[in-house]
């Protein structure tokens, strides 16, 4: 007889490596002893304290699945693992975490000359440097390819033009990866550094959700980059979604974190609170919704560590974590919107935490690919037919 533990439905436990157990605890310890005591000032008052990177830094959060540069090398079940625990506090803050290890640290290590490896990604993973991936264009978000900014060659140095929009971390970023068109009109990657002329990052005010997390825009005016800071190695929006890959991967573990703080926190308060002198956690209406949660959290849970598994052993196809990003993203909003409903009134308040992981999980769920989009991907891959663009 083995007693059902609803923190742990199908026992995910028994399915680490007791070196992924340790790494999940460093990052539960972190993330619950530093990082939820500061959460409910930094969303109201909509701050982000650049301190975090150094705080992850010091703890080998950031890039954390690459083994050189001093980097722990760890398995990515491990790196979920540790967004899970972020996102368990703040979607802002594994937002911080995903930007700086998967768009940031990643393609400089995949498709950055050792000169550039060398100058960027020990200051990255320390959290020195503030990173920020500038893909999204104001008219160009779920359609990346038609972007408009320009990269055109003259000298020893590439003329970037144009505007990016939606970018986590840019007002405070030093290094900012960014992609545009050469005048072959061929997607390409390059670093741009704070401080280089014609470069502003302009914050994006009022955001009602991600408030811990700071956003805004990348405005390119004639900005003078060294053609040194190109990646070579890489053209085509397979350079961005190969970052995104990895990106996606971890929100797919991170929502999961934020689903069962907001499923564990309203089954105690559903345990507290009486309604016609009953819990209301005793009421068959509210029981279903709770069996519910612990399904779909226990199910995507399988599917998660069953992609990273795929990953570690490289047969990984890209349509999985499409799979799992849009999944999981799904399930989250879900629960966070049935627990906001269970807690009543006090569901609205930021004292009791659901309301900030439902309007996060707005965000989470648009952003690396909106879900409808995932679905795309996936249908893509099932029929054979590309639905996105009515221009065929
Ligand atoms: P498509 O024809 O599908 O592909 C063009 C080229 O790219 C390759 N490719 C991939 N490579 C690696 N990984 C993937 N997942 C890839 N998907 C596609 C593909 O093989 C092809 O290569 P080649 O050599 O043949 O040229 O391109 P499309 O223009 O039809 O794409 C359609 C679509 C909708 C799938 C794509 O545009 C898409 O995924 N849109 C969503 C945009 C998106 O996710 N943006 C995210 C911005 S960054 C962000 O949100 C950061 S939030 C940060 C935070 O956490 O705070
Ligand atoms: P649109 O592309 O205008 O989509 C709007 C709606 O239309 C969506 O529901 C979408 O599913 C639907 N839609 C679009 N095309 C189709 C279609 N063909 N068929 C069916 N439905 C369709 N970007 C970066 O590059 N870097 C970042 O760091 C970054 N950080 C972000 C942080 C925040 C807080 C937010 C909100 C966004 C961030 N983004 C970032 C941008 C994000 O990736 C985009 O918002 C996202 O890709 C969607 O693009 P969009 O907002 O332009 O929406």
């Amino acid at each position: 007889f083995v007693a059902f533990n609803y923190k742990d439905p199908l026992n995910l436990e028994s399915q680490l490596t007791s070196e992924e157990k340790l790494i999940r605890d460093q990052a539960a310890n972190y993330a619950q002893s530093q990082l939820q005591p500061r959460i409910r000032e930094a969303f109201r008052k909509e701050h982000f304290d650049p301190e975090i990177y150094k705080e992850m830094g010091k703890l080998g959060f950031l890039g954390c699945t690459i083994s050189e540069y001093d980097l722990s090398g760890v398995s990515y079940t491990a790196y979920g693992l540790i967004n899970k625990e972020i996102e368990r506090v703040d979607s802002g803050y594994r937002s911080a975490l995903s930007v700086q290890s998967s768009l940031v640290i990643h393609p400089i290590y995949q498709f950055g000359s050792k000169e550039l490896k060398d100058k960027y990604i020990p200051k990255l993973a320390s959290g020195e440097y503030v990173g920020a991936f500038g893909l999204t264009e104001p008219d160009h978000g779920s359609d990346p390819g038609s972007m408009k900014s320009h990269a055109k060659k003259k000298d020893n140095y590439y003329i970037l033009n144009g505007t990016k929009s939606w970018i986590t971390n840019s007002p405070i970023a030093d290094v900012f990866v960014v992609w545009a068109k050469d005048e072959k009109g061929d997607i390409r990657g390059f670093v741009l550094e704070k401080g280089m002329k014609g470069l502003s990052t302009p914050k994006i005010e009022g955001k009602l959700s991600l408030r811990s997390s700071i956003t805004g825009q990348i405005i390119m005016d004639n900005v003078k980059v060294p053609q040194e800071n190109m990646f070579t190695s890489v053209k085509g929006l397979k350079g961005p979604f190969s970052c995104l890959n990895n990106a996606r991967f971890g929100i797919a573990w991170g929502t999961l974190g934020a689903a069962e703080f907001c499923f564990h926190h309203t089954r105690q308060y559903a345990l507290d609170r009486k309604q016609f002198d009953a819990n209301l956690a005793s009421f068959q209406l509210v029981q279903k919704k709770f069996a519910e949660m612990v399904t779909d959290i226990a199910l995507a849970q399988q599917a998660v560590l069953q992609v990273s598994r795929l990953k570690e052993n490289d047969q990984l196809a890209t349509e999985q974590v499409s799979l799992i990003k849009r999944n999981s993203c799904a399930i989250a909003l879900k629960i966070a919107r049935e627990c906001r409903d269970i807690m009543g009134g006090n569901g609205i308040s930021d004292e009791y935490e659901i309301i900030r992981h439902m309007v996060n999980l707005e965000t989470v769920n648009t952003y690396e690919g909106a879900s409808d989009i995932h679905a795309l991907i996936l249908a893509r891959a099932i029929t054979g037919i590309q639905a996105f663009s009515r221009a065929l």
